[in-house]
């Protein structure tokens, strides 16, 4: 209270000053001469009418504000803040070649030109950006031993088919993003060639050292992964922490940051606007150079391993995401760093403090144990997640499975859930990763060894896949019969796996999807969360996740008010039941509704 009566003096202090003032002022005036006076008289006439129109822009403004209606708050989002990421395995989404008259062979590999073919469709179901996976130049199956970053393996086509498929992706306001394998090459990158001959800047290119050729198998091994091989050209060994067909980059070495930077700079003059580093590894490399060898061998007795501070992955990160910054050069030209990392938030945190621009794990494991092997039941491992999820939730790419893992339904919860799990992915805060297939349901090919297992041909319709006119590559999956595109268009059915991942897509177009907080409750196997931005209307996502029917009050369990409007519902309203008057619910397993609220 005091303090309130020492405020009220303060003003009273001030207005008196303001009386002072002013009649020094008048005092003043009076013991000049008439010109003088005419002057001052002037002068008061001009401050009068200066004060009187100064208040009346004041009260106008006032008034103005009051009578316009306000507008909400809208972030700056940029395109990697707010779209899906379609993601392509390009051997296996369309074969363009066609079947040669004479021979009667073709490829059955898919290829760029397929993409383009395939584009309406992308366009269709609401992906603006497309992550193509390694068309490069290699020679592994994978696409990860590299022989020639700049250049299009010609299984895909060719360069002139990139430059096409850009400028008809730019025509219909696509983004593309492409993988960027730093780690290692190929042994037939001629890289590696002339650091075998030693020569000149090539020498250091890789991770060279003296070693025995009879033991050295058993005495270099690095604990846990990785080895060293003996090279007979150089007669020394180089470091592979993949198979031998992979040789490790030397990134210490200042040439080789250089010539990885430079890649960059060529497929980013081509147009892309990003890149994707799979690595759940970068961290626990740095570490080699500390890592003691079996037969008690160290860091000292391996220069090639000391580490330094050039070796830092996260300057490396850095030093990367500059050359991507020198091309942000107007509004709209924001390039993008993707990494897979380890699902954990500490080394989320590090590629978030490195500037990457999405962290992509999967919702559906904690700390690397996958969901199948826990007791505890997926809406509450869900919860816990996404409760523990930190400030940079809003970068979290989430996949579920890639051209590295087995496809969602199948490696844990069955079919039955694809369409409660690609809501779940739509609607959370962050960037969903779409892998191709699961838009429709695409499984597995249970009698197909990993990872052709999970790379089985696009299906397109129920003519043999659609895919290829030629032998495809992989076995296709013989449910392709009734899990395709065109069937699942064309069926009345309005709640085929596709119309309800098109429906979600133009769901996660409002505002409060796009950049509204998130709150996260939990019944038994019913995970529910809201998603609210100011000023526009709420969404209640619920998904029941369990095997049996729940049921309960909506406003009770998360206190949204009781006016609900459905949205949205995974599956035709069979016997699931919401009441709108008191939204109490019936909810079916492995169903999901949104509500919209005000
Ligand atoms: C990669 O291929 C391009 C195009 O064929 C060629 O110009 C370039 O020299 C090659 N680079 C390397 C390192 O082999
Ligand atoms: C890079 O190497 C790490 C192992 O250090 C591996 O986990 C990762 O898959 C590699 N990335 C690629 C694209 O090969
Ligand atoms: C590692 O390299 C630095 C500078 O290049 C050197 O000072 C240091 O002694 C080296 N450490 C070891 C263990 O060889
Ligand atoms: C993450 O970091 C914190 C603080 O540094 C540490 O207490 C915690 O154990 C770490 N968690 C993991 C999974 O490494
Ligand atoms: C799951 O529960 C069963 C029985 O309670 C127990 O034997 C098993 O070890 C648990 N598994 C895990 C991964 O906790
Ligand atoms: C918002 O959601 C509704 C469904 O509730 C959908 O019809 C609409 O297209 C969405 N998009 C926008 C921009 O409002
Ligand atoms: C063998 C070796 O150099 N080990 C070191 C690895 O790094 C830790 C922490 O920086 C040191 O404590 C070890 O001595």
């Amino acid at each position: 209270m005091k303090h309130l009566s020492n405020e009220d003096e303060l003003e009273k202090t001030k207005f008196i000053n303001g009386r002072e003032q002013q009649h020094v002022h008048l005092d003043f005036s009076r013991s000049v001469d008439q010109t003088r006076l005419g002057r001052w008289k002037k002068l008061r006439l001009i401050l009068l009418v200066g004060f009187l129109v100064g208040w009346t822009l004041l009260i106008a403004t006032v008034v103005i504000m009051v009578l316009t209606p306000k507008h909400p708050f809208r972030p700056d989002l940029k395109w990697y803040d707010k779209n899906i990421v379609y993601e392509i395995l390009p051997e296996s989404f369309q074969d363009s070649s066609v079947k040669d008259v004479h021979t009667k062979k073709g490829d059955g590999v898919g290829d760029l030109k397929g993409i383009l073919a395939r584009l309406d469709y992308l366009k269709d179901i609401g992906s603006k950006v497309l992550y193509i996976n390694s068309i490069y130049e290699s020679n592994d199956e994978d696409h990860k031993a590299i022989v020639n970053h700049t250049k299009i393996d010609e299984i895909y086509g060719s360069m002139e088919d990139f430059v096409e498929l850009r400028k008809v992706t730019k025509e219909m306001k696509m983004r593309l993003i492409m993988d960027f394998i730093p780690n290692h090459t190929g042994k037939q990158n001629q890289w590696f060639s002339k650091s075998q001959k030693k020569e000149g800047k090539y020498t250091d290119y890789f991770i060279w050292t003296t070693c025995d050729p009879q033991t050295y198998r058993h005495d270099l091994m690095v604990i846990g992964r990785g080895a060293w091989t003996y090279d007979d050209t150089r007669k020394e060994c180089y470091f592979h922490q993949l198979e031998s067909d992979k040789p490790d980059l030397n990134l210490r070495s200042a040439d080789v940051r250089q010539e990885l930077e430079s890649i960059l700079r060529f497929w980013l003059d081509k147009g892309v606007d990003g890149f994707h580093v799979q690595d759940q590894h970068l961290y626990e490399d740095e570490i080699l150079g500390n890592e003691t060898f079996v037969n008690g061998k160290t860091d000292s007795e391996h220069q090639d391993l000391n580490r330094s501070d050039d070796m830092n992955h996260a300057k490396l990160l850095k030093a990367w995401k500059t050359v991507l910054e020198s091309y942000n050069t107007k509004p709209g030209r924001e390039k993008a760093l993707i990494v897979t990392a380890k699902d954990d938030l500490n080394t989320t945190k590090e590629y978030f403090d490195a500037g990457v621009t999405i962290v992509r794990v999967t919702p559906l494991s904690v700390s690397g144990a996958s969901l199948a092997e826990s007791n505890t039941s997926l809406a509450e491992r869900i919860e816990t997640k996404l409760k523990n999820a930190n400030s940079n939730f809003k970068k979290i790419g989430w996949m579920y499975g890639d051209k590295y893992s087995s496809r969602l339904t199948n490696s844990l919860v069955g079919p039955v859930q694809i369409k409660v799990l690609l809501t779940l992915q739509a609607t959370l805060p962050g960037v969903p990763f779409n892998y191709y297939g699961n838009e429709i349901g695409m499984t597995d090919h249970l009698t197909l060894s990993a990872p052709k297992k999970y790379r089985t041909p696009m299906q397109w319709n129920s003519k043999g896949t659609g895919f290829s006119q030629n032998t495809p590559w992989v076995d296709r999956n013989a449910n392709y019969i009734t899990i395709n595109v065109e069937t699942e268009k064309a069926t009345g059915d309005e709640y085929t796996t596709l119309k309800v991942y098109k429906r979600l897509q133009e769901l996660r177009e409002n505002e409060s999807f796009q950049w509204g907080t998130m709150s996260v409750y939990r019944d038994g196997d019913l995970l529910m969360y809201t998603r609210k931005a100011d000023g526009f209307p709420g969404y209640l996502v619920a998904i029941n996740l369990g095997t049996s029917r729940v049921t309960g009050s909506f406003h009770a369990a998360t206190g949204i008010p009781k006016e609900i409007k459905v949205v949205f519902h995974t599956h035709k309203d069979d016997n699931s039941a919401i009441s709108l008057s008191d939204t109490s619910y019936i909810l079916n397993p492995s169903h999901a509704v949104v509500l919209e609220y005000q």
